[in-house]
């Protein structure tokens, strides 16, 4: 009797488990609920598909443990409730040792799963490219972005966001943001620099973002696998417009990054922005700055 009623007990946790399992998967929860999939169309970059399969893995893993965990604390409560008439303590119960080697050895288990699949997984991504097809010498600044298209020798000057008073609160002039092309299936390498605070680089679509530190040079080797236009915006708050340091990136075909590479020369953006334009002139090191140097 008292072991049929126990059983009774633990088959609604596993019961709802069940439920959930055989309700089946959206697209959008198979996806993780991440931006930038799209049905039918290839990934936004060649690290999207990774990303997405390390964040669901984990949260289904963790799904699955909080699953456990509250199923049995709730059996637990109900099981061995205070029934009427019971006075005092309980028998009390301590070193139960193959309790202890499961609670022990369980987290230890997910612990080192999650730290390897997620350094197996940075590794993949934060290795760089040893000849990319396209190298891009980015420098942010308060509170925009430059583009160097650095085989190219073009450059591409960003100014903040603007806004516009037409349009809900909040409409900026689409037209005027900083615009980074990339020519689609071509592996890119972006050097990251800031010319005054820290920044960081982020396009929500590619599922990656990556600080831009004075003093310090940052990489990212993406390849692009779908054309469009990608939202980016600054993911480190950087100062008072720190919101409008807004960008595109535009993956297109490569014709139409030669004709863009062609029209930013035709415009005189010929030669390279470089570190004279930053207002940082205090980066780290063992000489203080010289007024003669800029
Ligand atoms: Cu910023």
């Amino acid at each position: 009797m008292r072991s049929t009623r126990r059983f009774r007990w633990a088959a609604i946790p596993a019961a709802a488990a069940l439920a959930f399992v055989l309700a089946g998967c959206t697209q959008a929860q198979l996806n993780g609920y991440l931006p930038g999939h799209i049905e039918g169309a290839p990934p936004a970059t060649n690290q999207t598909d990774r990303i997405t399969g390390l964040w669901v893995t984990s949260w289904t893993v963790l799904l699955v443990v909080g699953l456990v965990a509250w199923g049995l604390t709730i059996w637990v409560m109900v099981v061995y409730r205070r029934r009427k008439g019971q006075t005092g303590l309980p028998v009390q119960l301590r070193y139960n040792m193959p309790i202890e080697i499961f609670y022990t050895v369980i987290p230890l288990i997910l612990v080192i799963g999650f730290f390897s699949f997620s350094a197996r997984d940075s590794y993949e991504i934060e290795t760089r490219f040893d000849n990319p097809d396209v190298t891009i010498h980015l420098l942010a600044k308060q509170w925009a972005w430059d583009f160097n298209y650095v085989n190219e020798d073009v450059y591409s000057p960003g100014i903040q966001a603007q806004p516009i008073d037409t349009g809900p609160q909040g409409s900026i002039d689409e037209a005027l943001l900083p615009t980074l092309y990339l020519p689609v299936n071509k592996s890119v390498e972006i050097i990251l620099d800031s010319r005054d605070v820290v920044h960081s680089f982020w396009v929500p679509d590619f599922l990656y973002k990556k600080d831009v530190l004075p003093g310090k040079t940052n990489y990212m080797s993406i390849i692009p696998e779908r054309e469009g236009t990608f939202m980016g915006k600054c993911a480190e708050l950087c100062g008072e417009y720190h919101s409008l340091m807004l960008f595109d990136v535009k993956v297109v075909s490569q014709a139409e990054y030669d004709a863009h590479i062609a029209s930013l020369r035709a415009a005189g953006y010929v030669g390279q922005l470089g570190v004279e334009f930053d207002r940082n002139t205090n980066l780290p090191g063992v000489t203080a700055p010289d007024a003669s140097e800029k």
